[in-house]
C-alpha cells in the first residue's frame, strides 16, 4: 500500500461520504453505534422497530459481509430516546478485507455523529472460569492481527495523529454503566487473531499466559479506529465455546451459532436496557 498523504486520507474521505449518505438515507444522526457480531444479530429485533433501514450496498465504501449470521444492512432505531445506529453485520480481516475496510462502518458511524460505539462479538473462552452463553465486558485487548487501521501515514486534518493513546480503549465509565444494568457481567481481555481458523491448544496456552480471557477474530481494529476518532468504546463478548485445549472436544462453527441462538433473549434485554444509558462523556 502507498504511504502518500493522499492514500492515508482516502479511507477518511470515503467514510465522510458514507456518513453523509447514511444520515440522508436514515433521516437521523446516530448518538450510539451498535455493531452486531456473530450470535448477536437476532437480538437487534428486541430493540424495537427500526425507523429506517438501508442496505450497505447503497453506502460508499461498504462491502457486504460474506459470513453466515452477518447481514449487509444498517438500521436506525430509537431506544428509549437514544438514537442508535445498528450495523447488522461486520467485515472481518479473514474475508480478505483491508484494515481500512474492516473499520469503515465504525468510522462512518462516528463521523456521522456517534460518540459511543458498542462492539459485540462471539468469542472463545481462554479463561476456563468463563462459560458458553455468558456475556463478558471487554476490559482490554491484545491486537494480534498484525495490523492497524491507522497504518499508511498521517490522516488528513481535522483527524488526530495516528499515534493514539489506548490506555482506556474500552472505556471504564461505560463498563461501570453496563454493570449497573447487570452486576453479574464479568470482565476480560480479548485476544484478536486474524483467523479464520481456530487456534491450536499451544496457541491458546500462550494466549492464557499472555493475559487473555477471550479469543476472537474481530473488534480490536474497530475499537482502535473508533477511539482514534474520539468515540468511547464498549466491547461485549458472547462466549460461545471453550477455546482449543480448554474444550474437551474439537471446535465447530455450528456450536458457535447454537450457543448464540440460546442466548438471544438475554442479549436483547441487555442491549435494550443498556443503550439508553450510554453517554459519550
Ligand atoms: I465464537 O475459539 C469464536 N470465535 N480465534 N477462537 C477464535 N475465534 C473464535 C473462537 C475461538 N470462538
Amino acid at each position: 500500500m502507498s504511504t502518500s498523504p493522499a492514500a492515508a486520507g482516502e479511507p477518511f474521505a470515503i467514510a465522510e461520504q458514507a456518513a453523509e449518505a447514511l444520515v440522508t438515507r436514515l433521516g437521523a444522526r446516530p448518538e450510539v453505534a451498535l455493531v452486531l457480531g456473530s450470535g448477536w444479530r437476532p437480538a437487534a429485533d428486541a430493540l424495537g422497530e427500526a425507523d429506517a433501514e438501508c442496505p450497505v450496498a447503497e453506502l460508499p465504501g461498504f462491502v457486504a459481509p460474506t459470513v453466515p449470521g452477518h447481514q449487509g444492512a444498517v438500521r436506525s432505531v430509537r431506544v428509549d430516546g437514544r438514537q442508535v445506529l445498528v450495523l447488522l453485520g461486520r467485515s472481518h480481516f479473514y474475508e480478505s478485507r483491508s484494515p481500512a475496510q474492516v473499520v469503515h462502518a465504525v468510522r462512518t458511524a462516528v463521523i456521522a455523529g456517534a460518540g459511543v460505539v458498542v462492539l459485540t462479538n462471539a468469542a472463545g473462552a481462554v479463561n476456563p472460569v468463563l462459560r458458553p452463553g455468558e456475556v463478558v465486558l471487554v476490559r482490554d485487548h491484545l491486537n494480534l492481527t498484525g495490523a492497524s487501521p491507522l497504518s499508511g501515514g498521517e490522516p488528513p486534518p481535522p483527524y488526530r495523529s495516528p499515534f493514539v493513546d489506548l490506555t482506556d480503549l474500552y472505556a471504564s465509565a461505560l463498563r461501570r454503566t453496563a454493570r449497573t444494568v447487570d452486576p453479574s457481567l464479568a470482565e476480560g481481555v480479548y485476544a484478536a487473531l486474524p483467523g479464520p481458523h481456530y487456534e491450536t491448544p499451544a496457541e491458546i496456552a500462550m494466549l492464557r499466559a499472555a493475559g487473555a480471557d477471550l479469543v476472537g477474530m474481530s473488534t480490536a481494529l474497530e475499537a482502535i479506529a473508533a477511539r482514534h476518532l474520539g468515540a468511547l468504546v464498549l466491547g461485549l463478548s458472547l462466549v460461545t465455546n471453550l477455546a482449543a485445549g480448554v474444550s474437551p472436544g474439537p471446535l465447530d462453527h455450528a456450536e458457535v451459532l447454537a450457543a448464540g441462538a440460546a442466548a438471544v433473549p438475554r442479549l436483547g434485554r441487555l442491549l435494550a436496557a443498556l443503550l439508553p444509558l450510554l453517554s459519550p462523556g
